[in-house]
């Protein structure tokens, strides 16, 4: 009992008001900050709990991401990096929702169900943004995790993907890395400058970058990397938190609602640019053209650049293979086995959400020819689906996203490189890959990362923005919200593409959606806000705005 006494003081200097409720939603618990001490301190039990359950380091990051600056949240991280399970979410609720008195028997309850061992040591890792809010809140995490004697490693500001990679670096011996932020630097600009070494004469123009920080951490962050990319990657950030409010008319979440530039930046017309949101998890890119017209690049055209790119090394690999087979010596012969596999056996897919443009889905599986699967919104859906292939490349519209490569597919790459019997095209493939999964941060979306893979690809492949842009014609659409006395009584099905519930709301928006050409359109329940969210797309703007709102009519 003495273990408990601790809590039980504790927890008093973190009350929680009588009556209130909240849920682990989607990305965690978010709200006011005004109402989260409670939960905090309670996250920081909870993850010593998981500590000693995974017997692992935990991660507990102290965010609310693109959401207004009065805001805040906290999400746990599970020992590989990966968002909690499904489980814990359920216990995180059960403990935030506790009232004072009966905090220690929910907490014992927690323990006895999951037969945790309460003498195993524990060890949490705990991160915070830049809202002024967070420096108190991650206190009272440190101050759960201590009172049930847990070991805290505080690294202050960091971006959420950063804590996602200390976590996995640490859970992992450093195999992924060195668990300091420092480390992240070294590990992905080292990628960086050996991918940019293979594309030449690049021009300053090239190199340039306009970056949107949401006047949050990731501007803080890019600006501690900047030297680490030796003026390869020569940035322009606006909306670094030197003046402005965080995710305040900036961000990635701005820019891909309001399908315009943000403020507080100077546009050129056809200047390659891209938003952070405000923990750097999510970027877009975008470009004004001679028109003045605004050209975003969400995360399905990340997810087309990247997969492309990936799939044309990995047919490089095996034609440069091809051609070795044909000398016929025994070694060659040996060299097309392995690399057959490497060009064969790696089976890349796409994974999207009902938010991708129906022009990505279409381009990918048409024109690419990549496996496409669609699953419910939110990254740890994308995540579990990507891990079931050889390579997953996953991205929501909103420019959440990243790579996943199995450990098999690692392996067979690893191996190529070490090859030492191969010919320059092939190494120089292979070489490649083995840069790219290292720049890549695979526990999460991470706008860092992803940012310097674009980069690297668009570099190596000579692209410009605009030729990016080029590969396919985004459907017009339109995103609205709509408020109902309560949004659980609609139930979707077929990863959120159909309403189950209620009766005749599906059949009213199919005879809606048969109206219009090319058109698609969807509606579900947020899982972050109290509202209902409704999609469409069709031929043309203004097809897909009278679609958008003819469907949030039939949902009242
Ligand atoms: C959260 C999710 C994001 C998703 C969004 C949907 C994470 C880390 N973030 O921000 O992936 O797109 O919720 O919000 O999972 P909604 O349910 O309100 O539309
Ligand atoms: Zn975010």
């Amino acid at each position: 009992m003495a273990q408990f006494e601790e809590v039980s003081q504790k927890s008093k200097l973190h009350p929680k008001p009588e009556g209130l409720t909240l849920q682990y939603g989607t990305a965690g618990f978010r709200t006011h900050a005004k109402h989260l001490d409670h939960i905090m301190f309670r996250m920081g039990l909870l993850a010593t709990l998981r500590s000693k359950k995974t017997k692992s380091t935990i991660g507990v990051m102290v965010t609310a991401s693109h959401n207004p600056e009065e805001d805040n949240g906290v999400k746990l991280i599970d020992p590989m990096g990966e968002m909690v399970t499904a489980m814990w979410e359920g216990y995180a609720t059960q403990l935030a929702n506790a009232e004072q008195d009966s905090l220690l028997k929910e907490l014992k309850d927690i323990i006895e169900k999951e037969d945790i061992d309460m003498s195993q040591t524990a060890s949490v890792y705990v991160g915070k943004d830049t809202r002024p809010s967070s420096a108190s809140l991650s206190q009272a995490v440190l101050d759960g995790v201590s009172s049930l004697g847990g070991k805290t490693h505080d690294y202050g500001l960091v971006t959420t993907p950063q804590l996602h990679y200390m976590v996995c670096c640490c859970n992992t011996h450093g195999c992924y890395g060195s668990p300091t932020v420092e480390g992240y630097y070294q590990k992905l600009s080292q990628a960086f400058l050996q991918l940019t070494q293979n594309a030449s004469n690049r021009t300053d123009d090239q190199k340039r970058l306009l970056v949107d920080g949401a006047n949050g951490i990731g501007a803080l962050k890019m600006r501690e990397m900047e030297p680490f990319l030796r003026s390869e990657l020569q940035l322009v950030l606006s909306n670094d938190g030197s003046s402005g409010k965080l995710n305040h008319m900036c961000g990635a979440d701005y820019v891909k609602v309001q399908q315009k530039a943000p403020q507080g930046m100077n546009i050129a017309v056809g200047e390659r640019c891209c938003s952070f949101d405000g923990d750097a998890d999510r970027i877009v890119y975008y470009y004004t053209d001679s028109k003045g017209c605004f050209h975003l690049l969400d995360g399905d055209k990340i997810a087309t650049l990247i997969s492309t790119y990936l799939k044309e090394l990995l047919t490089q690999v095996l034609h440069t293979q091809t051609r070795s087979k044909m000398k016929t010596s025994t070694s060659d012969i040996y060299l097309f086995c392995v690399c057959f596999q490497a060009g064969l056996n790696l089976q890349i897919a796409v994974v999207q959400t009902a938010y991708a443009n129906g022009s990505s889905t279409r381009y990918l599986e048409d024109v690419m020819k990549v496996a496409v699967c669609c699953t419910k919104t939110g990254v740890k859906h994308l995540h579990h689906a990507a891990q079931e292939y050889d390579i997953g490349v996953y991205f929501e519209a909103n420019g959440h996203g990243t790579v996943l490569f199995s450990k098999a597919a690692q392996k067979q790459i690893q191996e190529l490189v070490k090859d030492s019997d191969t010919n320059d095209e092939r190494k120089r493939a292979v070489k490649l890959l083995e840069s790219t999964i290292n720049l890549i941060n695979q526990t999460v979306g991470d706008a860092i990362s992803d940012m310097l893979v674009i980069e690297a690809v668009l570099a190596i492949r000579g692209m410009s923005v605009q030729d990016w842009d080029a590969i396919y014609t985004d459907l017009p659409n339109r995103q609205l919200k709509v408020t109902v006395s309560d949004r659980r009584v609609i139930d979707t099905t077929d990863a959120e593409r159909r309403a189950v519930t209620p009766e005749g709301l599906q059949d009213a928006i199919d005879s809606l959606v048969k109206k219009y050409k090319s058109a698609r359109s969807f509606v579900r329940p947020s899982g972050t806000e109290d509202v209902v969210r409704v999609y469409a797309e069709a031929d043309t703007q203004e097809n897909a705005d009278s679609l958008a709102h003819e469907v949030s009519l039939a949902v009242y």
